[in-house]
């Protein structure tokens, strides 16, 4: 059972983290309860090396597997990651070319690798439907037909999607567009184009991962960038762009620069904005993502912090998650900076795409563990779309606490949030969007292609928790006139199949 633990023993422990106090769900910190000095180099995740066959197909292989991880010196933590302890190899495509990547489920229980971001056939989507057994391969493949983004992968396995995140399996997906002109962002991975993934965890006084949280899911006092606590990024170029990730399963961060510097925002989960943003926070609840791009001077030293995010009108109860300030990161700029490109007044064009072209609405009220009323059933398909439309989706958090949503298979753009345009930051791509409590959020998306009646797309929040808890629903995308077909969804976990002999659709 979960519950809040804050009563629990009768202590209500607060971790420093950075400087700042990580309120929260009582735990057992003794582990995490040492200043953190961000001498560690910031690791960077490799990028996973593929293969291109005859038939031009980049294939990349990822291990799901068990280990032990350090996140507090001399504390062995028991973690899974992909090839590896903690996390994954960063995957990196072009627009345009045919992927496949070989998962391995070297784990003892059955998982699913989910291409977070990824326009793609359902089929190869990695979710509920695709779960790989241990000692199993599943190797889906797509064409990869979409700009520039940084996308991410996890597990999405029925039920289990929560833990299989928070022990540390998650990795990034980046997308590039050969053919997109050069707008000045920092391109050099690792240098100054830093992926950070930002995670929160506890740990039980035997250094293990403590799984037990609160309404939320678990809000950690131990917060990670790419796995390590307190750990710093070496700056050599005059401006650094860092693709933020949030990878918690339930906290939602406010991100800034100590100082209240201004950075530029300029892409959001599904690429670039039309326009580069200053702004002095980024506001990611999980699973969003967004790149900003920093300047700095030479031989500073100034941290990434997680500022109190606006959570809207949410209940007393659940502030706590709310009024946490800590460091996540340190730059540090070198005494001698190499220079760095402007970045562009202009950064892209984005495909049109209007409420008034809609010609479907459809309404999802998230309330109670449930959407419209009902919890996940693998065995129903709640909403059928017929290939080629475009609609609007309509959605509200009727509880008093935290929720996001997330589609699959699209990125959708914020046509207005109760009635009113959306913030500059919301104004691109997106396929994650916090939802504060009874506002009125109008996505607008368009199902241009992979038309599956057999196998269904999910939506849901994405706090783990409640996605674990029923908070998801399945759509399919069907040729017009057609029909989802009854049995298609029927939910016999499907065996772990090789899908690479599959017809490549698009
Ligand atoms: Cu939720």
């Amino acid at each position: 059972m979960r519950r809040w633990r804050v009563a629990v023993a009768g202590a209500v422990v607060a971790a420093v983290v950075g400087g700042g106090v990580v309120a929260c769900n009582g735990v057992s910190v003794s582990a995490v309860d040492v200043p953190v000095t961000f001498d560690a180099a910031l690791p960077v995740p490799p990028l996973a090396p593929s293969q291109v066959d005859a038939d031009g197909t980049r294939t990349f292989e990822l291990t799901a597997q068990e280990g032990t991880t350090q996140f507090v010196e001399g504390v062995d933590t028991p973690t899974w990651g992909f090839d590896g302890d903690l996390l994954g190899p960063t995957l990196r495509a072009n627009r345009g070319e045919q992927v496949a990547v070989t998962v391995r489920n070297e784990l003892p229980e059955p998982t699913s690798v989910h291409w977070h971001g990824m326009h793609l056939p359902a089929a190869m989507d990695g979710g509920p439907h695709q779960e790989v057994a241990p000692g199993a391969t599943w190797r889906p493949t797509w064409q990869v037909d979409q700009p520039a983004a940084t996308l991410w992968y996890h597990p999405h396995p029925h039920g289990r999607t929560e833990e299989h995140v928070y022990r540390g399996l998650a990795g990034f997906f980046l997308l590039d567009d050969p053919q997109a002109r050069d707008v000045g962002l920092p391109h050099t991975y690792g240098v100054d184009d830093v992926p950070v993934v930002v995670q929160d965890r506890n740990l039980e006084r035997d250094g293990t991962l403590d799984l037990e949280g609160g309404e939320l899911g678990v809000l950690g006092s131990l917060v990670t960038a790419n796995g390590v606590r307190g750990a710093h990024l070496p700056v050599t170029t005059q401006r650094v762009r860092l693709r933020l990730l949030n990878g918690s399963t339930a906290r939602t961060y406010a991100f800034g620069l100590a100082d209240d510097r201004e950075v530029l925002q300029v892409a959001t989960d599904g690429g670039l904005l039309p326009a580069p943003v200053p702004t002095t926070r980024v506001q990611l609840s999980p699973g969003e993502r967004a790149e900003v791009v920093v300047t700095m001077t030479p031989g500073e030293t100034v941290r990434l912090r997680s500022f109190r995010p606006e959570l809207g009108r949410i209940a007393a109860g659940f502030a706590m998650g709310a009024q946490d300030e800590f460091d996540v990161l340190e730059l540090r700029a070198a005494a001698e900076l190499a220079p760095s490109p402007q970045v562009a007044p202009a950064l892209t064009t984005l495909a049109p795409l209007s409420a008034d072209d809609a010609t479907v609405t459809r309404s999802f009220d998230l309330q109670n563990r449930e959407i419209n009323g009902l919890r996940m059933d693998m065995g129903r398909v709640d909403e059928t779309v017929q290939v080629g439309a475009t609609e609007v989706w309509e959605v509200r958090n009727l509880d008093a606490f935290p929720h996001n949503f997330h589609v699959h298979d699209v990125q959708f753009r914020v046509a207005d949030i109760d009635g009113a345009p959306p913030p500059p930051a919301l104004a691109g791509a997106k396929d994650t969007i916090y939802l504060e409590p009874r506002r009125t959020y109008r996505l607008v998306m368009r199902f241009e292609d992979h038309a599956d009646p057999d196998v269904p797309y999910m939506f849901h929040c994405h706090l783990l928790l409640h996605e674990d808890e029923g908070l998801m629903g399945q759509f399919v995308v069907v040729e017009p006139g057609g029909a989802a077909k009854p049995d298609g969804a029927a939910g016999t976990p499907p065996a772990p199949r090789d899908e690479g002999t599959t017809h490549h659709h698009g």
